[in-house]
């Protein structure tokens, strides 16, 4: 095991000794560890990525306040995580390197999956997000803070995308001309949700803000969706981007890094069993005028998606962790594949939510 992890783990008291510290699970931002003891627990082990959230002592307290807020709601430990605080009291620990680091429990018996594996699977996480949403309805939102300002405001991540654009300090944009022209040609509607918000037609609520299927755990051996995880970004939004985002990550026929866009478009049987779990669990708590939405939204956070991994690609990949030095124009190139698609299936998308609340799914 890594020195400087021995030396972190070493301020937490996790009752035995470490047997093994794996690299664990796809996320792109942070650098997440599944530790184990010799009495066979799991913890996860994570270093919070500070060029990304620049206030982790803040982001750190959201944490303690959304878990606590939760556990009082939810009593089955294994529904909402835990952190463990370090041998001091702190829920974080900074070494002398300035690094951030946390430990929650392992989930027992969860499974994590990156792409919605049938269709009662992802039926089954718009349940969890749904259920996430009514769980913080009413968490006193003026206590957390931003850890991203603007972090969906898409207007504002044409404005971010048009400076690197302009910049273009690795000489990258002449081998992403269609991406940049598709950019352009989309940026009257990046605006559509934020005005809807402006004009009082829709609030901004708690929300997640990281809905990929990757951020829910399920039970191993039932499917059941047990806990919503990755909650750096939990802060006020419009529901319907939650939706959306899970939409664009496993409601797409293909992996979010496709390189054959054949393969990339929107599956409708994906899309309505997310619709109706999603709106069994919130249509009570969320209005119709949200809901109906939803497919608008799953084409902006498609969209936006595509446009910071287009400035990423631009800034030299300073943001996303990539595999390889094109990774953020090839995902980039499927997020704008998928919102073209979603263009065309707008009208159908909504026709299904219209017919999910109608009909009083259960
Ligand atoms: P990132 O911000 O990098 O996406 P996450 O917080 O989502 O990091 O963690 C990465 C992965 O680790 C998740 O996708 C999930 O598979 C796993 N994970 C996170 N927290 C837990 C937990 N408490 N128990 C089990 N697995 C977890
Ligand atoms: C990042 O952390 P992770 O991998 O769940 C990113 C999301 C993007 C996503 C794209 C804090 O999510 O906003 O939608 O990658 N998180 C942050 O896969 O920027
Ligand atoms: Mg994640």
């Amino acid at each position: 095991m890594d020195q400087n992890i021995k030396d972190i783990l070493s301020h937490y008291d996790l009752g035995s000794s470490i047997v093994r510290c794996d690299a664990y699970g796809n996320g792109h931002i942070n650098w997440t560890y599944d530790v184990e003891t010799n009495k066979g627990r799991r913890y996860i082990l994570q270093r919070i990525n500070t060029f990304v959230f620049r206030d982790p002592v803040g982001l750190m307290r959201n944490t303690v306040l959304l878990t606590d807020f939760m556990r009082k709601k939810e009593k089955d430990p294994r529904k909402v995580l835990e952190l463990i605080p370090t041998k001091e009291g702190s829920f974080y620990y900074v070494n002398e390197q300035d690094e951030y680091w946390r430990v929650f429990v392992f989930v027992e018996n969860c499974i994590c999956y990156d792409k919605a594996e049938s269709l009662e699977l992802f039926r089954e996480s718009g349940r969890a997000f749904g259920k996430f949403q009514n769980l913080l309805a009413d968490f006193p939102v003026e206590s957390l803070i931003e850890t991203i300002p603007n972090f969906h405001n898409t207007p504002e991540r044409y404005r971010a995308f048009e400076e690197a654009l302009a910049a273009d300090v690795v000489k990258r944009a002449s081998s992403a001309g269609p991406e940049i022209k598709y950019v352009l040609s989309q940026k009257p509607f990046a605006s559509f949700l934020l005005d809807k918000v402006k004009n009082g037609l829709i609030p901004l609520r708690v929300t997640h803000n990281d809905t990929k299927i990757n951020n829910v755990l399920f039970d191993r051996k039932t499917n059941e969706a047990l806990c919503v995880v990755d909650l750096d970004t939990t802060m006020p939004g419009i529901a319907a981007m939650d939706f959306g985002d899970c939409i664009r990550y496993a409601g797409n026929n293909a992996a979010e890094d496709e390189k054959d866009l054949e393969k990339v478009f929107l599956r409708m049987d994906l899309f309505r069993a997310f619709a109706e779990g999603f709106c069994s669990m919130c249509k009570e708590n969320l209005t119709r005028e949200e809901l109906l939405l939803c497919p608008e939204a799953s084409k902006m956070i498609t969209l936006e998606t595509g446009v910071r991994f287009l400035a990423d690609y631009l800034e030299n990949d300073v943001y996303f962790h990539i595999a390889y030095p094109e990774h953020n124009l090839d995902r980039a190139r499927v997020q704008f594949k998928l919102a073209a698609d979603m263009d065309n299936k707008m009208e159908e998308m909504r026709n299904i939510i219209i017919s999910i609340l109608d009909q009083n799914v259960k």
